[in-house]
């Protein structure tokens, strides 16, 4: 494990106690980040690929929706290896996405709609073909050769080799995670594909031309960054400058992570980072949205990274929940318990409680469809599950995020031949287990159908029409079938859609304190179908200095079969309001029935303040 310091470890805990004056808590405590993935969102000159016009065409749709900042997925001048998370321009615009101007027009498109925008920050690694690692790579003596990894073959080893590599990590994306260059008679390090060479953050010119880079984002308008794997940007090496291997947990690769997961400098790149970059933005009032992308992240570490006392980004987006279906490999897929997902939540929410923040958030790019993978996706229970698991993850502590589609309560894709799928993840894996016959193709192809990364990427449904509305030409990724059910504009005519259930919880974000910052407790941890649990917050009441205790209790049945309520959870709560159900009560109220039954896959909220009167 590596030691847990960073540049001041005795700086007091920070944070703002929740029961302060709820408006003095940061703007982004409040806010909804709604995340779009530019190639599948909507395309506006019918090459089949989405682009900055066409998200131009759909503020509205995020504006009603009640967005507060759109994360936007790299747009930036690329080969595309990865979809854009192979970067050669930081920038410019790759013309498949349009251009700077588009950009600029983004930036006052979401401004003047009282929306923010934060681009993906891609900087563990590079492109290939960035100018940065051309140089690198053309020679030992090139003037850019610390700005990567490099290294000798194996000691003893015949360079270019079986085995000569210099760790034995895997790459995430299957293989070895070193590639032979031939002319050096090297290897260079890439966590991802061979076309994403790792930059090298102990070098302090890497660190100055990144910096230089954001700043350049900042003055065009953007209003922050969601920074990709920034945990694994320091590297643990031996005293020798050697990097260790990792332990072999299946096929013939090591896990390496250990030795790059929250490394011995991280913190000190992301406080300098700090300093260097946002200070003096923060300085003159901009608000700005900083966000860690952390796989692998501990708690700890999660709490350093976002204690505010430590200045080093606001909120991070862990990993744990993604985790709790599969086995040591994503590929092995096992059902979800609703026991070990409140464990990681409630591990989460305990350990950012006093100081820092968290990320909620089910889908996005990476992820399998969530109304697939925890709820259920068929025509019976689709709508009722993607609103009872939206209502149990906006009701936690923490800045929701929302991908593309998800308001829409969009299903994974459920492809069936290798030839469907199109991400450099899906196919290397693929690749690596069929080859080393640790899996068989069908095998492989559940795997890819419960939790490859396309499931995400079809793209978004904004009609019933040909190719659902995402473009007139011929999509890059196929159209899900569903899109004459499960489409926007349908969504926006249906008062009980998903969407318009989004909004409601969006609003609720932005208007009732306690929903942002109250004090969560967990109950029913050994429930297997019913999450339960309470936020508290005091608040001022009326304007004499007096304040009042505002409490929720959420109570959600994850599951499709009827499940009744512990009346031990119930007790205090006869007289409380509902403000909030997924299940619309006959007369239009928010709630048919007895609170102490839930029907299948029905979530609400109970409100009980002394001074409110009841709804
Ligand atoms: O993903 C980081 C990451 O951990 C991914 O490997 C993710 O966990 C995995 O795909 C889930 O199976 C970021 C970006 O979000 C991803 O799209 C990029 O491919 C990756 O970094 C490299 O930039």
């Amino acid at each position: 494990m590596t030691a847990l310091h960073g540049p001041d470890d005795d700086a007091p805990r920070g944070g703002w106690p929740a029961g302060d004056d709820p408006a003095a808590a940061p703007w982004w405590t409040r806010a909804v980040v709604y995340q779009i993935y530019p190639r599948s969102f909507r395309d506006s000159d019918g090459d089949g690929v989405g682009d900055l016009p066409g998200i131009l065409r759909r503020l509205d749709h995020l504006a009603d929706l009640g967005v507060d900042v759109v994360w936007l997925s790299p747009v930036y001048t690329s080969p595309q290896a990865d979809n854009g998370y192979d970067i050669s321009d930081y920038q410019d615009v790759d013309p498949l996405f349009g251009t700077l101007a588009d950009v600029d027009a983004l930036i006052a498109g979401l401004h003047e709609r009282g929306m923010k925008l934060v681009m993906d920050l891609v900087v563990n690694h590079t492109s290939d073909e960035h100018p940065w690692f051309v140089n690198s790579r053309a020679g030992r003596a090139s003037d850019r050769r610390d700005w990567y990894w490099w290294r000798p073959a194996r000691p003893g080893m015949e360079p270019g080799t079986p085995g000569a590599e210099p760790t034995n990590w895997r790459s995430f994306f299957g293989g070895s995670a070193w590639a032979f260059d031939e002319a050096s008679g090297e290897y260079y390090l890439h966590l991802f594909d061979t076309k994403q060479p790792d930059l090298n953050w102990e070098n302090p010119d890497v660190r100055r031309a990144v910096h230089a880079m954001m700043r350049w984002w900042l003055d065009r308008g953007v209003d922050g960054f969601r920074m990709d794997v920034i945990n694994l940007i320091s590297k643990t090496i031996a005293p020798d400058g050697s990097l260790p291997d990792g332990e072999v947990h299946y096929g013939v690769l090591g896990d390496g992570s250990p030795y790059y997961t929250d490394g011995p400098r991280v913190h000190e790149y992301l406080a300098e980072m700090h300093r260097e970059v946002f200070a003096p933005y923060l300085a003159q009032g901009r608000e700005i949205l900083t966000v860690g992308e952390t796989p692998g992240v501990t708690v700890e570490h999660g709490r350093r990274y976002t204690d505010p006392a430590r200045r080093e980004v606001d909120m991070v987006f862990q990993f744990e929940h993604m985790g709790v279906d599969h086995g040591a490999s994503k590929w092995d897929p096992v059902p979800m318990r609703l026991t070990d997902l409140k464990a990681t939540f409630g591990r989460w929410q305990a350990g950012l409680a006093e100081a820092g923040w968290n990320s909620l958030y089910w889908d996005n790019h990476d992820q399998p469809r969530v109304v697939s993978r925890f709820g259920d996706d068929s025509p019976e229970h689709r709508v009722a599950s993607a609103k009872a698991l939206a209502l149990l993850l906006h009701l936690h502590r923490g800045t929701p995020y929302v991908y593309q589609g998800e308001e829409l309560g969009m299903t994974n894709a459920h492809f069936t031949r290798i030839e469907q799928y199109q991400d450099v993840e899906s196919l290397g894996h693929y690749a690596e287990m069929v080859e080393h016959g640790v899996a068989t193709p069908e095998q492989m192809l559940a795997a890819l159908a419960a939790m490859g990364r396309d499931n995400a990427r079809t793209p978004v449904q904004w009609d019933a029409s040909e190719h659902a509305g995402f473009t007139s030409g011929t999509p890059w990724l196929e159209v899900n079938p569903n899109h004459g059910e499960v489409n926007a504009e349908a969504a926006w005519a249906d008062e009980d859609s998903v969407l318009h259930f989004y909004r409601r919880l969006h609003a609720l974000r932005h208007d009732v304190p306690v929903v942002a910052l109250g004090d969560f407790r967990m109950l029913l941890p050994d429930h297997e179908q019913v999450y339960a649990f309470t936020r508290a917050l005091d608040v001022p009441s009326g304007g004499g200095g007096e304040r009042e205790r505002d409490e929720l209790l959420v109570l959600v049945n994850v599951g499709g079969t009827p499940q009744d309520v512990p009346a031990a959870v119930l007790d205090g709560w006869g007289g409380a309001s509902v403000l909030l159900a997924t299940h619309p009560g006959p007369d239009g109220a928010d709630r048919p029935g007895v609170v102490g039954h839930l029907a299948p896959w029905e979530g609400l909220v109970l409100r009980r303040r002394p001074t409110l009167p009841p709804r």
